[in-house]
């Protein structure tokens, strides 16, 4: 890797390290530094940034960053500055040696959603390949499996929206379910204010009243845990009131009998009981929805994040069915996702059931064909592995070494105590990662990498758009990219060939492996990216019609993709324009129809009693990112978001005793946590609401709940059970020294 200065201060366009929406933007270099400088030929975005975007080259600085290998030190037990060779070399031996005294799948593998498609390819290959383990997952679990599962049972094929969010302002209603877009994506919001300007309505279904909600037509304001419900209650008036649409029932679904059936059984007063949300406006949505004549459902992760998340989605999804608002131009089921490459990062074999192309790790005919791409015989690849919190729970225990790279779950892990100290209890731990996150500080080995603005490699947003980032500066010296970590560790390991460094070569074979499966990048190149705005996939080569492709018809072109001609080819024929709307001729599934299911409203894991009266929920504030591990090392975006906070109504705080910005202690069953009440009546009183940016006394995550949905292994991040106290005195925030107690590691 060459360390010369680039040649011309020509700005380069690229994308945003952060969130699913992948905002375009401009790097202009300026010495060894870049900026952002406008963007505005990107239609996601137009140019608008939020400020976590402005200021991601802050996070380029030597200043807050890794600059060189470090390894724990026998001696003092401390992270020590170390030479590349010595710590690739400790963390071959630390992976080498559990599994020569534990077997291969005592040796475990995280990755991140926020990793480009090449970094998530090559990870999942080289979990699978070179240390032959089942022990492979990642953070996306935590975000948007219960929407791909949903999405998965009602379609056959898992996009997070079926349309480009050009299509939104011109439906005529969306339902935005536990998303807080004006502070999770704030460019989006304009697609919604688009909308209103349009004449179309906005509901948005939140037990706070956020900046989105302020934007809404109709606000219902449910208690956290019960969006089953409300769907359920929602379709049952839709049914009463006979507004389903019945020829498209008829033709493109099946399962809708015994779907209808378990709605009937949620009438509206039932509804308002378990949700809190009024008849009246009940009745107000359910004819909004009817009356526009398009409509569309958006999920995020309020309802996904649930121990019922893949059932909530199906009864948002039914509700679109039933009103045949799918399948269709300008209606439909969308979810947005949430990290930079939440999409990308799920489709190519990092998940512990999945290959490459959105492939089924236990389909005979998928491992033949990826098995073959990477030159190994099927029967060697090893079988679906644990869920990213079951490989938590298990670190220490049947899994004694683990390779982590792209998350932070010291912060971002539900019941983080516990994890922390699984993650405590390893033989041996190495994380990957640009700063000094929280859990790289338990590491024994940490190894620098490159990061976004550094090097090429592609991601797919939030629409299924797949995008090229591209490389505007050299990283440090003492740093490497994640691929060259790979390359040299899979050398080591015996593996010389198979783990390019090149992220083009990487995604070349990326393109072979996916070819033919549901997510099929066969007819995408860089050369094609960097012609157009993002391809949309399923992109099958040309002459041949991907599994996604043939099943979802409709590859209606848009502005962008029209023009592609003889750009994307890796054979001869027109190149495929790419998918930006699926599903308007038929479903993926076998029969072509989209499938309702049946769900009936269950409690939260664990409901309120009176230990634990109140509710809490966690989420998001604008200015911060995730576990904060970036965010938290830029000025201005501490400024703005400077620690936790508990958000609670003035009738709650008055019952507890505490006023605006003094301490509140919140005690779940898995621990406590502290930091200053924001006092509102934005939010419900039988709740209180806390952001998860942050590790120490205000952990959010020490709090949270760790069932999992069934089917998808979604922790309840969303809902558990809590009771408010004033702290003690040496637990106010303003004496940081006595951080609360994080629960102690058991077992
Ligand atoms: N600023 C910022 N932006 C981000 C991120 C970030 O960390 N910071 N992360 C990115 C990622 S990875 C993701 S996944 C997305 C997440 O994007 P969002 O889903 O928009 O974010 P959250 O704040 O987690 O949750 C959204 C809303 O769900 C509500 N909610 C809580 N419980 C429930 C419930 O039971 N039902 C319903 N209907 N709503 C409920 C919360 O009050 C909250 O306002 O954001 C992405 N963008
Ligand atoms: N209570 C609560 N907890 C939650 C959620 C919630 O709503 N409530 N949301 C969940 C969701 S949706 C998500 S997505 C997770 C996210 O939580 P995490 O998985 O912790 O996500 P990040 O903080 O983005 O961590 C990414 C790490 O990778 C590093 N990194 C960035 N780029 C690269 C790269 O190119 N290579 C490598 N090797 N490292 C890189 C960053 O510096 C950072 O340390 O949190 C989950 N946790
Ligand atoms: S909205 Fe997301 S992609 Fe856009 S600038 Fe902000 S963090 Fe980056
Ligand atoms: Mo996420």
């Amino acid at each position: 890797m060459s360390h010369a200065p680039a040649p011309a201060p020509a700005s380069v366009p690229t994308h945003c390290p952060y969130c699913a929406l992948q905002c375009g933007m401009n790097l202009r270099r300026s010495g060894q530094t870049v900026e952002v400088v406008d963007r505005d030929d990107f239609p996601v975005n137009r140019g608008a940034l939020c400020g976590k975007g402005r200021t991601a080259p802050a996070v380029l600085s030597s200043r807050v960053r890794l600059t060189g290998p470090l390894v724990r030190h026998p001696a003092t037990g401390r992270l020590e500055p170390a030479a590349w060779e010595e710590a690739l070399r400790a963390t071959a031996d630390g992976l080498r040696r559990a599994r020569a005294r534990h077997g291969a799948d005592a040796v475990g593998v995280f990755g991140g959603g926020g990793l480009t498609n090449e970094k998530a390819y090559a990870l999942g290959k080289f979990a699978r390949v070179v240390l032959g383990t089942s022990q492979i997952d990642y953070n996306g679990r935590f975000c948007m499996s219960s929407a791909a599962a949903a999405h998965g049972r009602a379609f056959g094929l898992d996009r997070g929206l079926p349309f480009p969010l050009e299509d939104v302002p011109h439906t005529g209603c969306v339902l935005l379910v536990g998303s807080n877009l004006a502070e999770t994506m704030p460019p989006a919001l304009r697609y919604l204010t688009e909308l209103k300007d349009n004449g179309g309505t906005l509901i948005v279904v939140d037990p706070r009243r956020t900046k989105t909600a302020e934007q809404a037509d109709l606000h219902l304001a449910p208690r956290p845990g019960t969006d089953l419900a409300l769907a359920l209650g929602l379709l049952h008036l839709v049914v009463a009131q006979g507004r389903t649409d019945e020829e498209f029932i008829r033709e493109r679904t099946t399962g809708w009998e015994d779907a209808r059936a378990a709605a009937m059984a949620h009438w509206p007063e039932l509804v308002e009981r378990i949700t809190g949300v009024g008849v009246p406006q009940l009745r107000a949505a359910a004819a909004a929805f009817c009356d526009a004549p398009n409509a569309m459902v958006l999920t995020a992760r309020g309802p996904e994040q649930q121990s019922k998340g893949t059932d909530t989605v199906g009864a948002w999804i039914n509700l679109a069915l039933a009103t045949g608002n799918a399948g269709r131009p300008l209606a439909g089921y969308g979810c947005l996702t949430g990290q930079g490459n939440g999409q990308g990062g799920r489709e190519h074999g990092q998940k512990a059931d999945q290959l490459p192309g959105y492939r089924r790790l236990d389909d005979p005919l998928a491992r033949a064909h990826v098995a073959g791409v990477w030159g190994v015989d099927p029967d060697s690849l090893p079988g679906p592995g644990r869920s990213a919190y079951e490989l938590l729970d298990a670190l220490g225990r049947d899994v004694r070494a683990l390779l982590l790279m792209g998350s932070n779950p010291v912060v971002s892990a539900p019941r983080a105590g516990h994890v922390e100290g699984r993650l405590r209890s390893l033989d041996f731990l190495a994380v990957a990662d640009v700063v000094l996150s929280e859990t790289a500080e338990l590491a024994d080995v940490v190894l620098p990498v490159a990061q976004w603005a550094e090097e090429t490699g592609t991601t797919t947003n939030l629409e299924g758009r797949v995008l090229l980032r591209r490389r505007a500066l050299a990283p440090p010296p003492g740093v490497r990219s994640d691929l060259e970590v790979l390359h040299g560790l899979a050398g080591l390991l015996g593996y010389g060939k198979g783990f390019p460094t090149d992220p083009e070569e990487v995604f070349g074979e990326l393109r072979r492996a996916s070819s033919g499966g549901p997510a099929d990048y066969a007819g995408i190149s860089y050369r094609r990216l960097e012609e157009e705005q993002g391809v949309f996939w399923p992109c099958p080569e040309p002459g041949r019609a991907g599994q996604g492709a043939s099943g979802t018809g409709g590859t209606e072109g848009t502005e962008e993709t029209e023009g592609a001609s003889g750009t994307g080819g890796t054979g001869c024929g027109e190149p495929h324009p790419g998918t930006p709307r699926l599903f308007l001729d038929r479903f993926a599934t076998p029969d072509g129809r989209a499938r309702f299911v049946t769900v009936v409203h269950r409690e939260a894991a664990e409901p309120t009693d009176a230990e634990y009266p109140v509710v809490l929920t966690t989420g998001r504030v604008v200015a911060q990112y995730q576990s904060g591990a970036q965010t938290r090392r830029v000025d201005e975006l501490n400024e703005a978001a400077p620690g936790p906070f508990v958000q609670l109504h003035p009738q709650l705080a008055a019952r507890v005793g505490v006023a605006e910005g003094e301490a509140v202690a919140v005690v779940s069953r898995r621990g406590r946590a502290v930091a200053p009440a924001r006092v509102s009546e934005a939010i419900r009183p039988d709740t209180v609401f806390m952001p998860f940016h942050w590790p120490g006394a205000g952990r959010a995550n020490t709090l949270t709940n760790p069932a999992l949905d069934p089917t998808s292994r979604m922790p309840e991040f969303k809902v558990c059970a809590v009771r408010l106290e004033r702290p003690e005195h040496r637990e106010d925030p303003a004496h940081p020294a006595h951080p609360a107690h994080p629960e102690r590691a058991t077992g």
